[in-house]
């Protein structure tokens, strides 16, 4: 996977891509990383690339043409046109489904704007897709584009270990992660759940499995009716709904409740 990222601040991205799993990745030669400094190419004397809105408002607008200027120095050395991501909170919200298939891309292209946005003329011309990580506003598309390397990069062969393997995490098969405890058994007078000690893997594996589905439940019940949830799973969740918030450390609100009776269809 090559990336190219066309921005005002190529530091940012710099600094922030060359650690962790992802520096690893670049040092084995899975993953590349360019930028490209708009500003390079600004058409005007004083190296400005930013310019007045037409029609007034807060704000400037980032022009077209250095953006066009540096989307075509950088297309012709690559040799073909990419897909290019323009990140925007306008645009769709990325999810792990779009990480999965974007990470099936040979090259990709990310145009980070700032100010209040780019002359919507060039992004007609040269966007693919338009996309935003969530419902809150950024002061660019830097970390968004990074927060998408990011992901993208760890859907891409080769670049987890078999140890870290993409799979049984976080958001497969839409359920969320269940708890993770490590040495020592005890730590500020609590135990570690007796299950995780006691060498029994099946109860082990349905035990996580309950977590999960309880986990999913209380931050993230819009996931669940996309859960394909098999008999142990709905008698798990039977016996949250009917046994309540006695039910041994699993408490659970009316609301929630509520909720699972429309799930089970009960
Ligand atoms: Cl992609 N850009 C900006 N500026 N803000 C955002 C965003 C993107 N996604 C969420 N907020």
């Amino acid at each position: 996977m090559n990336y190219y990222v066309m921005t005002l601040f190529p530091e940012m991205i710099e600094d922030g891509m060359h650690t962790s799993i992802i520096g690893r990745a670049m040092a084995k030669g899975l993953l590349s990383l360019e930028t490209v400094n708009i500003r390079d190419f600004s058409v005007r004397g004083d190296g400005r690339i930013d310019d007045y809105p037409y029609g007034g408002g807060a704000g400037m607008v980032m022009q077209a043409e250095p953006v066009y200027r540096a989307y075509e120095a950088l297309t012709a050395r690559i040799g073909y046109r990419p897909r290019l991501i323009y990140l925007t909170p306008q645009g769709r919200v990325f999810n792990q489904q779009m990480a999965k298939e974007l990470a099936k891309e040979q090259d990709l292209i990310f145009l980070c704007g700032h100010y209040e946005g780019i002359d919507e003329r060039v992004l007609d011309e040269i966007a693919t897709d338009y996309v935003s990580i969530g419902d809150y506003v950024l002061t660019g598309g830097e970390l968004p584009s990074m927060v998408m390397m990011d992901s993208i990069a760890r859907m891409v062969p080769g670049v987890l270990s078999n140890q870290e393997s993409g799979e049984t995490e976080s958001f497969s098969g839409n359920l969320l992660e269940y708890p993770q405890y490590s040495r020592p058994e005890v730590w500020h007078d609590t135990a570690v759940p007796p299950v995780l000690m006691s060498g029994h893997h099946g109860n082990v594996d349905r035990w996580r499995r309950d977590q999960s589905l309880y986990r999913t439940l209380r931050s993230r019940p819009d996931l669940l009716p996309g859960v394909e949830l098999d008999k142990k799973d709905r008698k798990f969740l039977r016996a949250l709904l009917e046994q309540g918030p006695e039910f041994g450390g699993y408490p659970i609100t009316e609301q929630e409740q509520d909720f699972l009776r429309k799930l089970l269809a009960i």
